[in-house]
């Protein structure tokens, strides 16, 4: 009897395991920049698709599926991404992947994608032209600078009344050049005076005579497209040359970096942000309580990073199933889905739809301008 007892409970154990097994792994990719100039991006993506993998898989959204992330460090550079790709796509057979990092690395990795007809989902490319041009693989929930950063000059220029700017930009990167692109736009469009213009590029650390020369022109905002680690340079080199006035940042002033870098030469920092930490959406509460169980202070990029696990978990309930073109066919159906950066759908052209903000960095922090 005991002996039956006992095989009951064999047999019973091994029904359990059969349906544990049932359970479907889909696997996500993400080629982030966790080394090269972009490393201080990278590790706080991985912290939001950590997050958002664990909190769906607990969730049961997806019932029989189970997420499993993937990721790899494109190490900043286009060859390493395009290694990265190559290793997810053939050999762990990902069904979509998160990234890259930078734009300029998207431009060499997402063909490559596409070619394979492999989802992509960009968490932080933000160059406006040219990304999800490369197909109908590639999608986007990054806001683009075209998005951001018109809207956000406009208030600002309303705010603190500017009529004339010095525009500096980095001239080797993809993203940074966008930028620029975008700045100079904007600035036209809102018939601000732009009274002088100077480059750098990324393994530079010297940007004094560049913002000498700009500074002496009398401008009344010094607007900059950067990338981190030359971002914390400048504005803490810009106050040390005597700059008080404000200073206007692309995309790539949106981490935490900035102030532990330029530390309170950082004050006064404006940028254009796609994140509102300060959104009282439910969404976006409950977000903050699961980061903050987690340890972790949030920046922009990991809660792209969250949203982008999120909209890849949505497709494969909205498609039923986790292949890659059940993934890529549910994303043309995500609509208005509740995630920390507001309501989330598609643009007809695979870009994102959300509403963006402003930040501003006060008492060592950004904080949201309201
Ligand atoms: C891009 C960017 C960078 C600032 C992302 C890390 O926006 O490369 O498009």
């Amino acid at each position: 009897m005991r002996f039956l007892g006992r095989s009951f409970l064999a047999v019973a154990l091994a029904a359990l395991a059969g349906t544990a097994s049932a359970k479907q792994t889909v696997k996500i990719g993400a080629a982030l920049s966790m080394t090269g100039p972009a490393a201080a991006y990278g590790a706080n993506q991985k912290n939001g698709i950590l997050a958002a993998v664990e909190e769906i898989n607990k969730s049961g959204l997806l019932k029989d599926i189970v997420l499993e992330a993937v990721i790899e460090d494109d190490a900043s550079t286009k060859e390493q991404g395009i290694a990265v790709f190559q290793k997810l796509i053939n050999r762990d057979r990902v069904a979509a992947i998160i990234g890259p990092t930078l734009s300029n690395t998207a431009f060499a990795t997402d063909p490559i994608a596409q070619g394979a007809k492999v989802p992509v989902v960009a968490v932080s490319n933000t160059a406006p032209k040219g990304i999800t041009d490369i197909g109908d693989y590639i999608w986007r929930v990054s806001l683009t600078e075209g998005q951001v950063i018109p809207g956000a000059l406009k208030s600002l220029e309303a705010k603190l009344g500017f009529k004339k700017a010095a525009v500096l930009y980095g001239n080797d990167d993809a993203f940074t050049k966008a930028g620029y692109d975008v700045m100079k736009q904007a600035l036209a469009d809102l018939k601000i005076q732009v009274t002088g213009e100077q480059t750098f590029a990324k393994p530079d650390r010297d940007y004094s005579s560049q913002l000498t020369t700009l500074l002496a022109q009398k401008p009344d905002v010094l607007v900059v497209s950067a990338l981190i680690e030359n971002a914390s340079g400048i504005v803490e080199q810009a106050r040390r040359l005597g700059w008080k006035g404000p200073i206007f940042g692309g995309n790539g002033f949106n981490n935490p970096a900035l102030m532990k870098n330029a530390g309170p030469a950082a004050e006064g920092v404006y940028v254009g942000t796609a994140w509102n930490r300060a959104s009282t959406d439910e969404a976006n509460v409950k977000y903050l309580a699961l980061m903050k169980a987690r340890g972790i202070d949030p920046d922009q990029f990991a809660t792209q990073a969250y949203v982008g696990v999120q909209v890849i978990a949505e497709a494969i309930k909205l498609s039923g199933k986790g292949g890659r073109d059940d993934v890529k066919a549910g994303f043309a159906k995500v609509k208005g889905l509740p995630t920390p950066l507001g309501k989330f759908s598609f643009l007809p052209n695979r870009d994102g739809d959300h509403p963006p903000a402003i930040q501003v960095v006060k008492d060592g922090k950004f904080q949201i301008m309201q």
